[in-house]
């Protein structure tokens, strides 16, 4: 797993380099992110609970097909495991906002979860829809915390979206 600064190293020291004035300027950019990136994080953790409830909520009054008999989040075992996915995505989405890195949500989330979500009927287009709803509340919640430009906290959830939705050739 690598964040913004092994990443970096990784790609100059393949090419036996010292860091020229993109890499300093990404590290700039990453460093000057920090102190809200880590105050993000924060304030996504000590509500995180109440997020995902949340997210679920809106998810399921846009399309309540999904917890209706025959909808993938029927019986309270589906729905709960749909909270559950709604969770993981939020905490790993925190991990990478952090590390100013998607690799961690290649490593741990993604890989192989398409194959998953198809071979039990979980539909990507209402799970999307629900990451893109968990990142609305979170950037409110971010900016009332106080963090003036929440910019990059659209990053790892457009990165999941953008991944699970990728169609296979
Ligand atoms: C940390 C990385 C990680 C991820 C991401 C993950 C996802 C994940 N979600 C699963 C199931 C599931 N996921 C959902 C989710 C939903 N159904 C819907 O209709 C909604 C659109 C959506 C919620 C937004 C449901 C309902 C199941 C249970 C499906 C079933 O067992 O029939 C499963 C199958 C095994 C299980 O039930 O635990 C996995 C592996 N597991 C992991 O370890």
């Amino acid at each position: 797993m690598r964040d913004a600064v092994t990443s970096l190293i990784k790609n100059y020291d393949v090419a036996g380099r010292y860091f020229d004035r993109n890499a300093i300027d990404s590290l700039k950019s990453y460093f000057e992110s920090g102190t809200a990136r880590v105050q993000a994080a924060g304030a996504i953790n000590s509500n995180a609970a109440s997020i995902v409830r949340q997210a679920g909520s809106g998810l399921f009054e846009e399309q309540p097909e999904l917890i209706r008999p025959g909808g993938n989040a029927y019986t309270t075992r589906r729905y709960a495991a749909c909270l559950r996915d709604m969770d993981y995505y939020l905490r790993y989405a925190t991990y990478a906002l952090v590390a100013g890195s998607m690799d961690v949500l290649d490593e741990r989330v993604l890989q192989g979860l398409r194959e998953t979500y198809n071979s039990l009927g979980v539909p990507i287009g209402p799970t999307v829809r629900g990451i893109q709803i968990m990142k609305d509340i979170i950037k409110e919640q971010v900016a009332a915390a106080g963090v003036a430009n929440t910019a990059f906290l659209d990053e790892p959830f457009d990165y999941m979206t953008r991944e699970l939705s990728e169609q296979d050739i």
